[in-house]
């Protein structure tokens, strides 16, 4: 009983909290495939108890597979998706490489679930920093309307992968032994420039696009409107990485539809949203951080201000765990979507 479900990119820091997400949730598996490259292959993994050894992807590796989660980089999703479409899997790809594609649903399924009926046997995971900004601004939108969104992001270093994790902990090492340090993955490992992380702040994620946006501002901006469904928000973005290691946090501006409402009501709002928590309360210095939303699945909202200038203006902080909400869980709330509205089968 159950799907055929494969992991692309198994080993990575997404992959792995994939299949521990899969193993937490019961999702129905019939068989589990997991795949990576070359390099990683024959790697062992435990899922519910059984030893599975990871496979080298190659395109006959997705006969048979119900549902395919890709989380192994661009390149990778480009290559290996349309193979596993071609032999009737559906796609449900954690990169940057279709989410954009106007025949691709780009889903939070507390946001828009219902776009995934328009699937074309891809369907994109949205990058993490944005999953958790829209999480939140959905509710607010539509109680309120929403104008504008001006974000700053302080991005943990999971979100560029396992190699950046352990750039962190052996900087900081070599930092607490007066040694010198040696960055050779961030901000981006495949640029020639690298910058000391640890005891620092680097504000540049991905590369730069030519407008001097980076691509992950890029992506917040273009997939916010996309989500949302709101070609005519206006949105900014300012994308920081911070020496943290896992949980993204962001310092959100917003413009609402009217100007008669309160921290109240949007207090209100948020505590009745799906996927949110409300971690607000100023007086007892209770607040989110990336340190208590580690291993959370929810989204978590403190620190809203009415702006003192703007009467339509708010400000708010929005942290979540940028592997699980930002990554493995959202994939995975995305396929028991399907499910729930019968858009797969199992062969
Ligand atoms: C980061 N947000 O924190 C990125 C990682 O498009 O899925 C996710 C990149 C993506 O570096």
């Amino acid at each position: 009983d159950g799907f055929h479900v494969a992991v692309m990119g198994a080993t990575g820091a997404v992959g792995q909290q994939i299949i521990k997400t899969l193993e937490k949730r019961n999702f129905p598996i019939r068989k589990l495939t997991l795949l990576s490259s070359a390099r990683s292959a024959g790697k062992e993994i435990v899922f519910n108890n059984e030893v599975i050894t990871v496979e080298e992807a190659v395109p006959e590796s997705f006969e048979g597979v119900d549902i395919a989660l890709f989380s192994a980089g661009g390149s990778i999703s480009e290559k290996f998706a349309p193979e596993a479409v071609k032999r009737g899997a559906i796609v449900i790809d954690n990169t940057s490489a279709f989410r954009m594609n106007p025949e691709v649903p780009l889903v939070v399924p507390e946001v828009n679930e219902e776009a995934l009926r328009e699937h074309n046997g891809i369907i994109a995971n949205p990058n993490c920093s944005t999953i958790q900004m829209v999480a939140a601004l959905k509710p607010i939108k539509e109680a309120y309307g929403l104008n504008k969104v001006v974000v700053s992001t302080y991005q943990a270093v999971s979100g560029a992968g396992s190699a950046a994790i352990n750039e962190l902990y052996e900087e900081t090492k070599a930092i607490l032994n007066n040694e010198e340090v040696n960055p050779t993955v961030l901000p981006v490992s495949s640029l020639d420039k690298h910058y000391q992380i640890a005891f620092n702040a680097i504000p540049q994620i991905d590369k730069f696009t030519e407008n001097g946006f980076t691509f992950e501002e890029m992506k917040m901006i273009n997939e916010t409107k996309k989500i949302m469904g709101m070609s005519e928000l206006k949105v900014a973005a300012t994308c920081v990485r911070l020496p943290v290691e896992t949980g993204h946090s962001e310092s959100v501006y917003i413009e609402i539809g009217t100007s008669d409402v309160s921290v109240e009501n949007i207090k209100h709002v948020l505590s009745d949203a799906p996927g949110v928590t409300l971690q607000d309360e100023p007086e007892k210095q209770v607040y989110p951080m990336p340190a208590m939303a580690v291993g959370k699945d929810d989204v978590f909202v403190g620190r809203i201000r009415k702006d003192l200038d703007e009467p339509t203006g708010f400000h708010m902080w929005i942290v979540s765990d940028n592997l699980l909400k930002g990554a493995a869980l959202n994939t995975i709330q995305i396929a028991e979507s399907l499910i729930k509205l019968g858009l797969v089968s199992a062969k």
